[in-house]
């Protein structure tokens, strides 16, 4: 029998499951709230900007088994991917889940699957999608499994991640755990992992905390090295010879949804506990200031300095602006007034904030070559041309 599936939210991690499963076969319907992403999936077109998923959307669209629209369906299998974020009190908005939940409740029957793929705090997928379906009236004794598996995928590598990565499934109760490995299993290339629900929900946020600790140590270096006149990029090149070392990469500050988001996820859950992990954040959240006060010391030095300000997305070879602290460094020094600055973002076509100009003219009229995101652009820049510049290059890339 032909599996039918209900995708809920088709962004960055919706919108690839939903395409990779019609093309594997599935009936699947993808939901969102704009009608204006649904209209664009219809037409076999995508919204955002990820390597190859444009001819996946194709594909899947007029094989006919995908098709977008604004409301759920009935469905054997429903996938909740819609976002998570942190409000501006650092504690996790999961309102979008619970009315994705909500929507779904009136479709869901005995047998069927809900996979929770956005990242959540410990106990959502027990305490917020479990007792949401039950307070809307779904029968859940009559077995209806409930299931988290976190989404793991690289922006820029969703396509290949998304087959290969290894999972981690944890339903409600043994049952539910069972169903969404093996629905899992069928597609992934990847070893699926049974767990707990709330042990799979600790796994990806341990995951991303990992990788905010270890990046805030990498920036406080470069900050402790720039005190001291020593090249950060070389220490750590150095540092990592040790067989058991491994420091990440300095850079303006952590941006995008995920990595940026979901260690206070772990903060709210544990206050006076998470302690390393608070600093981390705030490490990492200073990080952007600091680079503005260098921008600043630097064009002291000139009357009416130029700064060309290269990149603005949340990391290399993305158009993805969420959460950049390259964003938020142009914006802080447009506040302050602290030259004519030049902005270049390779990937995007325009922003409603600033003219974007092309790498070349920037380059060449720049006093200051403030280098925020590691484009690939940006790095095949020829050195000869920069040789009369003061570069800040916050990636080491130049
Ligand atoms: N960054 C550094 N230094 C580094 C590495 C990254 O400053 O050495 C910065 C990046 O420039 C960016 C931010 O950190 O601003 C995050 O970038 P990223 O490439 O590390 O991660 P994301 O946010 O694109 O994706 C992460 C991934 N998690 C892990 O690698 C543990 C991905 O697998 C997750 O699926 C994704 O978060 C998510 O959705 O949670």
């Amino acid at each position: 029998m032909q599996q039918s599936v209900c995708v809920l939210g088709l962004g960055y991690i919706g919108l690839p499951t939903a395409s990779f499963l019609a093309t594997k076969g599935c009936k699947v319907t993808g939901v969102d709230v704009s009608s204006e992403v649904v209209e664009t999936i219809n037409r076999a077109e995508v919204h955002i900007q990820e390597p190859e998923l444009d001819v996946l959307v194709r594909s899947a669209v007029h094989s006919g088994n995908l098709k977008a629209q604004t409301e759920p369906t009935a469905a054997n299998v429903f996938f909740i991917t819609v976002p998570t974020p942190v409000r501006d009190d650092r504690n996790p908005d999961l309102s979008y889940v619970k009315s994705a939940t909500r929507a779904i409740a009136p479709f869901v029957e005995p047998g069927n699957l809900v996979i929770l793929e956005s990242t959540c705090p410990i106990g959502t997928t027990e305490d917020l999608v479990l007792e949401t379906l039950i307070e809307e009236g779904v029968d859940v004794q009559q077995g209806v499994m409930v299931a988290h598996c976190p989404e793991r995928v690289l922006p820029g590598r969703i396509l290949i991640e998304l087959v290969q990565n290894d999972r981690i499934v944890g339903g409600i109760d043994a049952p539910s755990t069972k169903a969404a490995a093996d629905f899992y299993r069928q597609f992934v290339s990847g070893e699926v992992f049974e767990t707990s629900a709330k042990l799979a929900e600790m796994t990806k946020l341990t995951e991303n905390t990992f990788r905010d600790v270890n990046i805030a140590l990498a920036n406080e270096l470069s900050v402790i090295c720039d005190k001291h006149g020593i090249d950060v990029w070389e220490l750590i090149r150095l540092a990592n010879r040790h067989p058991r070392v491994s420091i990440l990469n300095p850079g303006p500050g952590v941006g995008g949804h995920c990595i940026a988001v979901d260690p206070w996820f772990v903060v709210a859950s544990a206050p006076e506990e998470a302690r390393l992990i608070r600093t981390a954040r705030e490490v990492n959240d200073e990080k952007p200031s600091w680079v503005v006060d260098k921008v600043k010391s630097k064009a002291d030095r000139f009357k009416a300095p130029t700064i060309a300000c290269l990149g603005l997305a949340f990391k290399a070879d993305v158009d993805d602006l969420r959460q950049s602290p390259a964003l938020d460094i142009v914006r802080q020094l447009q506040r302050d007034e602290v030259g004519r600055l030049m902005i270049c973002e390779p990937n995007i076509k325009s922003h409603p904030e600033f003219d974007l100009v092309p790498l070349s003219e920037a380059v060449a009229e720049a006093d200051i070559l403030l280098l925020l995101v590691d484009h690939r652009e940006f790095k095949a820049l020829n050195a000869q041309r920069l040789q009369d510049k003061i570069i800040i290059d916050t990636r080491g890339v130049l």
